[in-house]
């Protein structure tokens, strides 16, 4: 099915292995073994990000501004197809993209130690550190408002008046709950029209899967740049914290096994602030305990709102997955704020 891309990037049939790799929900990932060398092969889930060029575009505009600036950093590009292209169109399939396989990386599914969540935590600072100074207006928006809590409460409450209502009814325990916490909401509001938050280049998904790391578990670089674009630092320390904090990932079915781990929280901060302390105003680093509040919760009104639109946007695989999800999501929002005053003046 995918060998007219594998085509248009010279391997031969014969030679190659092709084996699904990852765990992303949104676009397709494979791992290419071609001739004694591995690559990795994405698709590009054009549903999601409607013009797959601005993503080239803004990894073409980070890769310049670090080889110029900073070109001791490992970026990792993708690799032009035969016919020297970023990205590989097949009619009816959509766009593909091939990047190469770092030799001696390895990447994590979970963070199993706070040194982990460490390293992770440095990466996703260190790459918006190293590129403060280049010009945000040239960056192109791959997901219009994608971390714009107010608008995702706005689609949630569209939801709650056009979408699925047994599908309402049966989650109205969790939507009131969720409704309850909309301070978190307005909070994001007064971040967006304080001064003192700058807007800067931000990751957008920073789960651990999306760092690579040597043989000696010390972070390299990161991976993944389909969101890469002008955002506030609250969108990638929140969703290390969603993503980092809990032994068990939003997939745990039992809600009891979703904990907040105090190191685990430490870490990601000091991680952080390591690289980005000189950038970050004073009115910023009061956000820091909000981060995980807003990104945890703003993934517990998307995966809610999904449930409720019948699953177009995550998929399920069983009915009510968007629905659990949302609980597991809940549940880690409800441990992090029963931490408040443990973490909250933390750093
Ligand atoms: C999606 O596909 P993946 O796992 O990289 C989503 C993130 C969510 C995440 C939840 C473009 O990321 O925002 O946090 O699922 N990405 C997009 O698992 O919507
Ligand atoms: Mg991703």
């Amino acid at each position: 099915m995918i060998q007219p891309v594998l085509s248009a990037y010279g391997f031969a049939e014969s030679e190659t292995a092709v084996e699904p790799f990852g765990k992303g929900l949104i676009n397709h990932t494979w791992k290419i073994t071609s001739s004694g060398n591995e690559y990795i092969l994405q698709r590009i889930n054009d549903n999601v990000f409607k013009q797959p060029k601005h993503i080239a575009a803004n990894i073409r505009l980070v890769k310049e501004h670090l080889a110029l600036h900073h070109p001791s950093y490992l970026f990792v590009a993708p690799l032009p197809s035969k016919d020297g292209n970023e990205m590989v169109f097949v009619e009816g399939q959509g766009y593909f993209r091939l990047f190469p396989y770092v030799k001696g990386s390895h990447s994590k599914d979970v963070a199993e130690t706070p040194a982990q969540a460490y390293e992770a935590a440095v990466q996703f600072g260190r790459f918006t550190r190293l590129l403060s100074g280049i010009d945000l207006d040239k960056f192109r928006i791959t997901i219009p408002d994608f971390h714009n809590l107010s608008l995702r409460y706005q689609q949630f409450n569209n939801a709650l008046k056009n979408g699925n209502k047994q599908r309402i009814t049966r989650a109205k325990d969790i939507i009131d709950s969720l409704v309850r916490q909309a301070d978190i909401a307005r909070t994001y509001e007064k971040i967006k029209s304080d001064p003192g938050v700058h807007l800067r280049v931000i990751h957008h998904d920073t789960k651990i899967s999306n760092i690579l790391f040597d043989e000696n578990d010390k972070g390299l670089c990161v991976i993944d740049l389909d969101t890469v674009m002008p955002g506030y630092f609250t969108s990638d320390v929140g969703d290390m914290m969603r993503t980092y904090l809990s032994p068990a990932n939003e997939e745990e079915t039992d809600m009891n096994k979703i904990e907040v781990r105090d190191e685990f929280y430490k870490a990601i901060v000091r991680g952080y602030l390591d690289e980005m302390k000189d950038e970050l105003m004073p009115a910023e680093k009061k956000y820091f305990f909000y981060s995980g509040r807003l990104m945890i919760y703003m993934q517990a009104l998307r995966f809610l709102a999904d449930y409720i639109n019948d699953d177009v946007y995550y998929g399920a695989s069983y009915p009510e997955h968007n629905l659990v999800r949302t609980q597991n999501q809940f549940t880690l929002l409800t441990r992090l704020q029963e931490k408040e005053p443990v973490l909250g003046n933390w750093d």
